[in-house]
């Protein structure tokens, strides 16, 4: 290897994630097949546009990986229409709302500080800049989306979009409420699946296709896949907010959603990168993942219960999907705290703000939690009752950081990276 620096460094990453319990809730870990795709000679390739319209000569394989990527995709979620183009979550988000609207339009999101996500409105955001966000978050008595609040700002101030979605959120989502208030205002709505899109894709959570118009997601936590994002919708619409052609039709929303993301956000699209979604569609779509998202979803209700028995509060007190999170002022500590040093055990968290959080976003008051990871590594319920042992032990007694890391670093290696 010529380039021995490098490759050092991402053997020591290799060890990092092998002797290390990995708990960032949108994590997970690639199979060697879709890590093949993503380092295979697809990043060779330009292709900007879509199988069959391209701008550049010699795609026609690359034509069929993509649409082999599509179909899985559209079969993963009983989807009429996919764009697989996206390269994040982020750009997925901001494609649709180039799609939709023009800038200054109003948007209702879930609060940042709620749960939300950056693309959702928020001020430091494209979203926020270029659109008028109002947010809507949970209420302070059980930490549940507040859908009647929701409700109110929507009829208030007519959003043109309302999204839902989360990345710091435990609970499903009621998605045929908000089309309804959406409905009564002539609004879309956008769900972003990015966290439970594998649980989603497996029927394990409430089907946002159902009800919203379209839907995002990232496709590297719970769905196991490449970093990314997709799009997809399950049925097709004339898009209501005007967008005439010359010749005076409404053009239908799957054209201006591929607009929006080539030429509107991005250029050419990752070829290698849309080959490791079609591997990890079709993983998505096997037995062996149907168990593995029903383990995901059994260790999170685990171990929640697990930190409650401890006297830990868990946002809204449980658990629905892969996630958790924790509200550590009882613990007398802060989440930067929590991530600092159990990080020095060997356990990844990230710190995290909680809902009507008194602390920065730099400090924070919580700690976010995910099973995703760690059941890819094969890991079950009496092993989350192990974690959240390790983790209170931490958080007990700082002295005792050097003894956990090291029965960390032990049991760790009983897992293998690439079980799945
Ligand atoms: N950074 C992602 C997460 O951790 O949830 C969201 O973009």
């Amino acid at each position: 290897m010529r380039d021995k620096k490098l490759f050092d460094l991402i053997d020591q990453e290799k060890k990092r994630q092998t002797e290390g319990i990995e708990l960032i809730a949108s994590e997970n870990y690639a199979s060697d097949e879709v890590m093949a795709a993503a380092g295979s000679i697809l990043t060779n390739k330009y292709a900007e546009g879509l199988p069959g319209k391209r701008y550049y000569g010699g795609c026609l394989v690359v034509d069929e990986i993509e649409n082999l990527c599509r179909e899985r995709l559209k079969k993963l979620f009983d989807a009429s229409w996919v764009n697989v183009q996206p390269h994040s979550g982020a750009q997925a988000n901001s494609a649709v709302m180039l799609a939709i609207l023009s800038p200054g339009d109003k948007i209702l999101g879930f609060d940042l500080a709620h749960g939300g996500h950056l693309t959702h409105g928020s001020p430091v955001n494209y979203s926020g800049k270029i659109y008028k966000p109002f947010f809507y978050g949970v209420k302070k008595d059980d930490g549940i989306v507040d859908y009647k609040s929701l409700e109110v700002i929507a009829k208030q101030e007519k959003p043109k979009l309302i999204i839902c979605g989360a990345s710091s959120y435990s609970r499903d989502w009621d998605y045929k409420f908000i089309r309804e208030v959406a409905d009564s205002i002539g609004a879309l709505v956008l769900a972003d699946i990015a966290h439970p899109s594998g649980l989603i894709s497996r029927g394990l959570l409430n089907d946002p296709l159902d009800h919203c118009h379209i839907v995002t997601s990232t496709t590297h936590k719970t769905l196991r896949g490449p970093r990314g994002g997709i799009i997809m919708m399950r049925n097709d619409f004339e898009n209501p907010f005007g967008f005439k052609t010359p010749k005076g039709t409404t053009k239908l929303m799957s054209s201006l959603l591929d607009s929006g993301v080539f030429p509107g956000t991005q250029g050419g699209p990752l070829e290698h990168i849309i080959g490791a979604k079609a591997v990890a569609f079709e993983e998505a779509l096997s037995d062996k993942y149907l168990e593995y998202v029903v383990q995901v979803k059994k260790n999170a209700n685990v171990m929640s219960k697990e930190f409650i028995n401890r006297g830990y509060n868990i946002i809204s007190g449980g658990t629905e999907n892969h996630l958790m999170l924790i509200d550590l002022r009882n613990k007398n500590i802060t989440g930067k705290w929590a991530e600092e040093n159990l990080g020095k055990a060997d356990i990844t968290i990230n710190k995290n703000m909680v809902p009507f959080d008194t602390e920065s976003p730099f400090v924070t008051s919580g700690m976010r939690i995910g099973t995703a990871a760690i059941t890819t590594r094969g890991m079950i319920e009496d092993d989350m009752v192990k974690i959240v042992e390790f983790i209170d032990r931490v958080i007990n007694d700082e002295n005792e950081i050097t003894a956990v890391k090291k029965e960390i670093n032990s049991w760790a290696i009983k897992f293998p990276l690439h079980k799945q």
